[in-house]
């Protein structure tokens, strides 16, 4: 490891050096973002799936099937974590298993790293942490749920998603359902804009609001299939090497969550997070436990349906993009 704790696994580095799909995946929704209880009832959406059971933890559940959804499409999954203070690129079932039900696992953004490092912790990675390690590895594709960024309010927070920052400066493109409307996604987009960085829409128009449905503030880019996705890719990178691309995929129909995520609920939760004094990085998981409860868990299936959808459209552009590479 030299002094950089970073860890590629063989499997990841193997993939990478012939040029095939390798796909990243954030663990903050694995330590953060699902519940972490042995599941008492599977989820409708996963019934008859292989990796969920009763008494398995959701959220263990959930990254192994992400890992599936890859591979199923023929890429290679590089699941990304802190574990004991090193930076995983590509995680063992172990890893995975520990991460989920450690409750003292952290919430890794990239200020995080080097600090959570050097103190030897374990933690799962954001969407910008995640994008850390892919700059390091050299991983374009990367699937995620939602995206973190700008949160109402922000004019007096200045809370604003390291993930957009980090999406500045990493030629990674990371597919996501959006963002959830608990931000404030027209300053989203207007943030994204300003950092350079195209919002693609895969066959929408409009900026996707993640377990809402395909949402209404238009976008200017738009293509129709994976193949173009990674046409897209390759040209932006071709003018701009540095600077990362979020392709919108909207949550699968048939899941859309139907109580219409309403913008004062998502105002009143602000000013009572505010009032509460949850701030910093428990913001974005907070928001998410109390959407969750006002669904009566609801969400949670539309959650899984868009995190396994995003896993398979990041592949098939992951594949396209190795394709076209020859
Ligand atoms: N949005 C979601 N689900 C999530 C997250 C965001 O709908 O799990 C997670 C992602 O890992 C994202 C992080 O990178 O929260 C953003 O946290 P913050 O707002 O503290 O930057
Ligand atoms: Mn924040």
């Amino acid at each position: 490891m030299a002094g950089r704790p970073l860890l590629i696994a063989d499997e990841v580095r193997d993939a990478l050096a012939h040029g095939s799909s390798v796909v990243a995946l954030e663990t903050a929704v694995l330590t953060h973002g699902l519940p972490r209880e042995p599941a008492a009832t599977i989820p409708p959406v996963v019934a008859d799936h292989p990796d969920f059971a009763v008494g398995v933890p959701l959220n263990l559940s959930l990254s192994l099937a992400m890992e599936r959804a890859v591979r199923s499409n023929g890429g290679v999954p590089a699941t990304v974590a802190v574990v004991d203070g090193v930076l995983k690129v590509g995680c063992t079932r172990g890893d995975l298993e520990r991460l989920a039900t450690d409750g003292d696992a952290r919430k890794a953004s990239v200020r995080d790293l080097g600090p959570l490092c050097a103190a030897r912790h374990c933690a799962g990675t954001t969407v910008s942490a995640t994008l850390v390690a892919c700059g390091l590895a050299g991983i374009r594709h990367f699937a995620t749920g939602g995206l973190g960024g700008v949160h109402r309010g922000f004019s007096k927070t200045l809370d604003i998603s390291a993930d957009l920052g980090a999406l500045a400066r990493t030629p990674t493109c990371v597919v996501s359902s959006g963002a959830k409307s608990i931000l404030d996604l027209k300053a989203t987009l207007e943030a994204l804009e300003t950092l350079g960085v195209p919002v693609i829409g895969l066959a929408t128009q409009t900026f996707p609001e993640f377990t809402d449905g395909a949402g209404t503030l238009p976008l200017h880019a738009t293509v129709s299939t994976p193949r173009d996705a990674a046409r897209a890719c390759q040209a932006h990178w071709s003018l701009l090497p540095t600077v990362g691309v979020v392709l919108a995929n909207p949550c699968p129909a048939a899941h859309v969550l139907d109580h219409g995520g309403s913008s004062a609920m998502a105002d009143e939760l602000a000013a009572q997070a505010i009032a509460s004094g949850i701030d910093g990085n428990l913001v974005t998981p907070w928001l998410l436990a109390q959407v969750a409860e006002r669904t009566n868990g609801q969400s949670l299936d539309a959650n899984i349906a868009l995190l396994l959808d995003n896993a398979r459209c990041a592949t098939l552009v992951a594949v396209e993009a190795a394709t076209a590479a020859g």
